[in-house]
Formats: C-alpha cells, sequence, structure tokens
C-alpha cells in the first residue's frame, strides 16, 4: 500500500480554497490505495496469494508460514465491538460556514469569521438497531456533527427528534434494554414493536412526548437530507466577556422535512436496506450536496425561569413560536468517506467535547451522558487512544502529559511527563489558570445533594398535546396509526392498556381510536393518574399550536433530488415523453426508465430509450413520483403486465405524484373502482398527448409544471381511496 493525496474512491474532494482542505489533507496523510504488489504487514513482497506453505503439495501447512499465519490472525480480529446504540449508520465529509459574527453570544472560534469554513464528519443513525439492520425502519435518527475547529473539536450529538425519552441518564440502560431486541430471544430487530419497549414506557410517563415524535413520521424519514437535526439539550453559548445565553440547536434541511408511508417503509427495508446509507451517497457522489442551516434559540442567563416549563428538561422543546429560531450558519456534505471502517465506524463523537465559548448546562440526561462517550469507546476502540485515530484528529494541535496505552501513535519526546516541571529547558513550567483556554462558566450553586427529580420536570403530557395539537390531519392520522401497529405487537394486553391510558392525558379522542383496534377496554384517564410515576401539573403554554412542528409544507418547494420513475415498454410515446422529461430534470428530478427486463425498449416511433432498472430491482417504493408515457400499443402492455400495475398502484396507494400522459391513464383504471375515483385523485396529473410534432411543447411544459408542483408537495396524504388498493 502506499499513501495516496488527491483522488477519491467515493466522493469528491472539495477543491481548495473551500476550507476544508485542512482536514482532507490530513486525513490523505493516512490514506492509502491499492498497488499491484502486495507485502506482509512489515513490507515483504508475498509472491504467492493462493497458496499455504505446506510439506508436500498434498501434505499439512507448516505452522512456520508467517504470510498465512498473520494473514488469518488479521482477519480473525477484523471485528469491533458495535456501538451500544447508534450501531447502524453512515456518514460524510463537508464543511460549515457562519453567516456572521455570533461574538455577541459566544466566543467559539468558528462562529465568528463567515469567511472561515469549518470542516465538518456527520455521522447519521438508527438507534435501536444492530449495525446490518436496514435503514427505514420506526426510530430516532442519530445527527452528529463533529466540527474540526482551529480551537479543537466541537461535537454537537443530537438527534433528528428535540426531545428525548427519559429524562436523567440513570434511566439510559434500562430505556436501552427495554427497545434493543428482547434478551431471552434477541428479537424484535430494530423495531420498538414490543413487549419490552412498551411496558417500560407505559410506566414511564416522562417518555409520552417523545413516544409522539417516534409514532409520527418523523420516525421514518424519506432521506437523512430531509430531516431536521437538535442538540436537544439546552447549551450554554459564553462570550468573552463571560456572559451566558441558553442555546438550543436546530438543523433545517433546505430540501424540506419529509417522511414515508409505514407501508413503503416496511417495504423498502426488504427491497434495500441500505435505502438511506445509498441515498446519502447517491446523492453526493452525483454533486447534490446535503445542506442544512444551523439554527438557534437563545435565552439570556437571568431569563433561565421565563418560560413554563425548566429549560434543563430534556423531553420538553422551546416552542419556536415562543422564541425564534435565529438561521446562523450552513453546514454543507460535500464528500463521501473513502473507507467505511476507517471514518465512519471509528469516528468517536462526544457531547463532552467542546470548543472555548460552549458549555453545558445541568441537564441530567447532559451529565449523564459527559461520561458515557468516552467510557464506551474506551471497549469499542481499545482503549484510551481513539482521538488518535485519523478521523478523530483535530485540526489544531494537541499537547498535554497523558502517555502511553493501547495503540499510542504519538512519539512523545523528552525527559519530562509531568507538571509542573524545570527539567525541559531549565525553564520552570507551571500550568496554573489564566484567561486563556476553556473556561467553565461560573454558575452559582448552592444546594444539598439529593437524589431527586426536581418538581419542575414534573409535566409530561401538556408539550405531547402541543405536539398532537400542531399536527396536520393526515400527520395524526399516521400517528393514530404508528400506534395501533406498534401496539397491536405487544402480547400483553395490560401494557396496551396501561399505555392508552396514559395517552387520554395526552388527548382523549386519540387514546380512544389507538385503543380501538386492540382489543382492550376504553382508555381509562383515572387508572394512569393513580399509578406511579404519574405527574401532570399541567403547564400553561401561550400557545395551543406550533405549526413549526409539521411536517407538511416544508421545504423550498423545489423538486430537487426527487426520484421519478418513468414505467415503459415497447410502444410508448417518446416524442411526447422527452420535453416532459427534460422538463423535471431540469427542475432537478432524477428520471429513471423502469421496464420489465434491462436493455432497451422501441419506442412506437421506433426510437430506442435505454432502461435504468426494471419493476423487481426497483420497485416503486424506491421513487417518489411516477410517470407513464403515451403510446396506445405501450400503454397497454403496462396495463397487462402485473408489476407494472402495481407499480402505479403502490405509488398511488403511498399517495405519490403521479403523472399518465394519453394512453398512459389506462394504468390508473386499474385502480378498479369504477368511475374516474383514482383519475381525480389528489396528485394525480392526468393529460393528453401534447402535439409536440408542429414544433409547439407548450402543452408538454403545462404537463410539465403540473406534475412539477404535484412532486413539489412531496407526498398527497389526503389521497382518497388509498384504502382501496392492495398493499
Ligand atoms: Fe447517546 C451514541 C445521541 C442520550 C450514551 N448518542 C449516540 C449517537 C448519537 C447519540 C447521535 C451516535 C454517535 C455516532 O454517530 O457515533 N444520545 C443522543 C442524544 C441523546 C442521547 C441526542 C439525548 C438527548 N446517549 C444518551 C444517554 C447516554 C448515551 C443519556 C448514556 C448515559 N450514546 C451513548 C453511548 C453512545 C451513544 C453509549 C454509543 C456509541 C457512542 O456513544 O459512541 O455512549
Amino acid at each position: 500500500m502506499t499513501t495516496r493525496n488527491n483522488k477519491s474512491s467515493g466522493g469528491r474532494r472539495p477543491k481548495p480554497g473551500n476550507g476544508s482542505e485542512g482536514k482532507q489533507e490530513q486525513l490523505a496523510a493516512s490514506t492509502a490505495d491499492n498497488t499491484p504488489r502486495i507485502t506482509t504487514n512489515q513490507g515483504v513482497q508475498i509472491p504467492d496469494n493462493h497458496n499455504s506453505l505446506r510439506a508436500g503439495v498434498r501434505g499439512p501447512s507448516l505452522l512456520e508460514d508467517f504470510i498465512l499465519r498473520e494473514k488469518i490472525t488479521h482477519f480473525d480480529h477484523e471485528r469491533i465491538p458495535e456501538r451500544v446504540v447508534h450501531a447502524r449508520g453512515e456518514a460524510a465529509h463537508g464543511y460549515f460556514e457562519v453567516y456572521r459574527s455570533m461574538s455577541q453570544f459566544t466566543s467559539a472560534d468558528f462562529l465568528q469569521d463567515p469567511s472561515v469554513k469549518t470542516p465538518v464528519f456527520v455521522r447519521f443513525s438508527t438507534v435501536a438497531g444492530s449495525r446490518g439492520s436496514a435503514d427505514t425502519v420506526r426510530d430516532v435518527r442519530g445527527f452528529a456533527v463533529k466540527f474540526y475547529t482551529r480551537e479543537g473539536n466541537y461535537d454537537l450529538v443530537g438527534n433528528n427528534m428535540p426531545v428525548f425519552f427519559i429524562q436523567d441518564a440513570m434511566k439510559f440502560p434500562d430505556l436501552i434494554h427495554a427497545v434493543k431486541p428482547e434478551p431471552h430471544h434477541e428479537m424484535p430487530q430494530a423495531a420498538s414493536a414490543h413487549d419490552t419497549f412498551w411496558d417500560f414506557a407505559s410506566l414511564m410517563p416522562e417518555t409520552t412526548h417523545m413516544l409522539m415524535w417516534a409514532m409520527s413520521d418523523r420516525a421514518i424519514p424519506r432521506s437523512l437530507r430531509m430531516m431536521e437535526g437538535f442538540g436537544v439539550h439546552t447549551f450554554r453559548f459564553v462570550n468573552a466577556r463571560g456572559e451566558s445565553h441558553f442555546v438550543k440547536f436546530h438543523w433545517k434541511p433546505k430540501l424540506g422535512i419529509h417522511g414515508l408511508a409505514w407501508d413503503e417503509a416496511q417495504k423498502i427495508a426488504g427491497k434495500d436496506p441500505d435505502f438511506h446509507r445509498r441515498d446519502l451517497w447517491e446523492a453526493i457522489d452525483r454533486g447534490d450536496f446535503p445542506e442544512w442551516e444551523l439554527g438557534v434559540q437563545m435565552i439570556p442567563q437571568d431569563k433561565e425561569h421565563s418560560l413554563p416549563f425548566d429549560l434543563l428538561d430534556p423531553t420538553k422543546l422551546i416552542p419556536e413560536e415562543m422564541v425564534p429560531v435565529q438561521r446562523i450558519g450552513r453546514l454543507v456534505l460535500n464528500r463521501n468517506p473513502d473507507n467505511f471502517f476507517a471514518e465512519t465506524e471509528q469516528v468517536a463523537f462526544h457531547p463532552g467535547h467542546v470548543v472555548p465559548g460552549i458549555d453545558f448546562t445541568n441537564d441530567p440526561l447532559l451529565q449523564g451522558r459527559l461520561f458515557s462517550y468516552t467510557d464506551t469507546q474506551l471497549s469499542r476502540l481499545g482503549g484510551p487512544n481513539f482521538h488518535e485515530l485519523p478521523i478523530n484528529r483535530g485540526v489544531c494541535p494537541f499537547h498535554n502529559f497523558q502517555r502511553d496505552g493501547m495503540h499510542r501513535q504519538t512519539i512523545a519526546r523528552g525527559q519530562v511527563a509531568y507538571e509542573p516541571h524545570s527539567l525541559n529547558d531549565g525553564k520552570e513550567f507551571r500550568i496554573d489558570g489564566g484567561s486563556s483556554g476553556f473556561q467553565t462558566y461560573p454558575e452559582e450553586l448552592e444546594s444539598p445533594k439529593v437524589r431527586r427529580r426536581s418538581p419542575s420536570f414534573d409535566d409530561h403530557f401538556t408539550q405531547a398535546r402541543l405536539f398532537f395539537n400542531s399536527q396536520s390531519v393526515p400527520e395524526k392520522e399516521h400517528i393514530v396509526a404508528a400506534f395501533r401497529f406498534e401496539l397491536s405487537k405487544v402480547e400483553q394486553p395490560a401494557i396496551r392498556q396501561r399505555m392508552v391510558d396514559n395517552l387520554a392525558h395526552v388527548d382523549e379522542k386519540l387514546a380512544r381510536r389507538v385503543a380501538e383496534p386492540l382489543g382492550i377496554n376504553p382508555p381509562d384517564a383515572r387508572a394512569a393518574a393513580g399509578r406511579a410515576g404519574f405527574r401532570e401539573h399541567r403547564m400553561k403554554l401561550p400557545i395551543e399550536e406550533s405549526p413549526a412542528l409539521r411536517m407538511v409544507d416544508s421545504g423550498d418547494g423545489s423538486i430537487k433530488t426527487r426520484k421519478v420513475a418513468i414505467i415503459a415498454a415497447d410502444g410508448i410515446d417518446s416524442a411526447s415523453l422527452k420535453p416532459i422529461r427534460e422538463a423535471i430534470e431540469q427542475a432537478g428530478a432524477r428520471c429513471k426508465v423502469v421496464a420489465a427486463r434491462l436493455g432497451t425498449v422501441t419506442s412506437a416511433s421506433r426510437r430506442q430509450l435505454e432502461v435504468d432498472a426494471t419493476f423487481a430491482n426497483m420497485p416503486s417504493v424506491m421513487f417518489d413520483a411516477v410517470l407513464v408515457p403515451a403510446g396506445a400499443q405501450g400503454a397497454e402492455a403496462l396495463a397487462g403486465n402485473g408489476d407494472a400495475v402495481h407499480f402505479v398502484l403502490e405509488a398511488y396507494k403511498h399517495c405519490k405524484a403521479i403523472c399518465t400522459i394519453g394512453e398512459g391513464v389506462q394504468l390508473l383504471s386499474s385502480l378498479g373502482m369504477g368511475g374516474e375515483a383514482g383519475v381525480e385523485a389528489a396528485g394525480v396529473v392526468v393529460a393528453d398527448t401534447p402535439t409536440t410534432n408542429l414544433g409547439d411543447n407548450t402543452a408538454a411544459l403545462k404537463i410539465a409544471n403540473d406534475f412539477i408542483a404535484a412532486i413539489a408537495k412531496h407526498r398527497h396524504w389526503d389521497r382518497a381511496h388509498t384504502e382501496r388498493v392492495p398493499a
């Protein structure tokens, strides 16, 4: 192997001058390419990589064979423990730039100068599943950002939901034991729909707010590029004068916040378990760099108690209508990793990796996290020197007197490894305070030690209600359906009952509807109130709804990077298809021609159209929209092909934009509802074949624009008659 310094196998190396090259150059020094020669790890050339050394061609292998021994030994030890949570993940390199100096609020170096681009490495993850589990399971998504700043690494280790299940780190092992596969038979994989999770959740009403999020479409994102991120806890900004503001961090995706249909998510888990990973990789690879804006909600130190809930309680969010989110910078992901293990697997995040100007609060969940993340790397990465791994190294120098340990790489020179000392160059060296470096905010604390929850954390339902009330009608329906699905998988009726009893404190009707198909009694709010752990002091919020908590209508209305399937068969009309395809591609969508088999299809005018995928290898669940071309013979062939019909019907069921041109409408009539129900449904564009041969493609553009508008809505959740389409 030789080290290398440019070409990337997956993504694109950023052009010089974009700011993230400092980290890239550092990584390049540790990066190796394949060469035409192979050697042992000691550099001795290996002449034969097929045969072990043996006593005679049919004799036993010899222990002497150091080449075989080294190869097998290395292989035997290739695996490291997967992360105890967030095991399944994918990551990318990029940069962050601040829009304006935030010096009024924080001295953090990377938030001062808009001309500075700070390199970042971002890892997304699911929480409960193992490393090989499917991407589209119902779960929280991790959103961890490592900023390689000039003053040290800063990690913002957040999720795609702004609250958490529990209030105190003491309960984290219990929560995770409950959600992970059950210990006796290790089922189910990557799913919360089982007894132990809901047993725990129903006995811990503080989970209620987060459960509402986890049952919403936020838990089944369409793409990692289309989800929000949150720091969850309240952190602290501290400026150069030592003044503090409480701060909540948000990541706002440029492409909007979009979810999958649950049936779609489940099918994708089988059809393409790497759906999110692939989507992220491919987008970056073709130059569609994902972007988020960093938002902050800030509250001055002396206004700590001005809100009707406790800022230290991680089961609460600050509604944006109460404290607006200020967008202060931009995150761009522009390069795929070169090696999954070396980068994505070995990256070690830690909420305790902070830089001067950012500090913690006393949130008891955060406080526990500050211990856990270094600790877990010790068993995961095999010792205390994981900061020396290329992906974890800062871009600024580091120096201290920590020494040795497994896999130490730095060769620290000199006689002294302690402080104070005088033996280095004869001068006395001593660190004894001072105003530079990381200064902990000197918060005053005077209270007795107690092992008790603050009463200000007691209200477990008001914000859960706010979340539910804030959803659009289809989003509420999805929450009801998700609760029903999950609880229907719970074998113990008592657990189902306890859960719906709790839900009655969020919304009576929600609880009743969830309970209906579950074979249990109607919800009993009073029973819930009588149970241990139940608290409801009902904070007074100045708002009843927070529109910012909805997903519908988010984003900039563009269709950039949406995937459109053009389904095809011999005899389609390629002339009318061409301008429509061009228009939607120009608007940023990515089209693929899908047919019964690979190769080409022949249009009615004898043109050859390249086929990108088949109905079997890229079913409708891999796309956001479907375009059915005109052409009598083509439409007939498609309507006679069960896979093609299923493709369109499934897209219809999953509320995706559908456009049929001319005779292509035949596929919709297969809905079997008689009449025009499908044709008139929301998000379905039915167009006559435009007469492009007259050189006037105004009609084609009108069809394209209608289709673009339908795709931009992402999914038409209020579409009628979807229940008539078999899943
Ligand atoms: Fe955690 C990983 C996010 C609570 C203990 N956590 C981990 C990752 C993310 C989060 C995104 C994956 C990082 C990566 O990609 O490598 N965790 C959160 C959020 C929490 C949270 C947003 C609540 C607001 N976590 C939490 C608690 C504890 C942990 C309360 C323990 C007391 N988390 C861990 C861990 C992990 C981890 C065991 C597993 C792998 C790792 O740290 O590096 O230490």
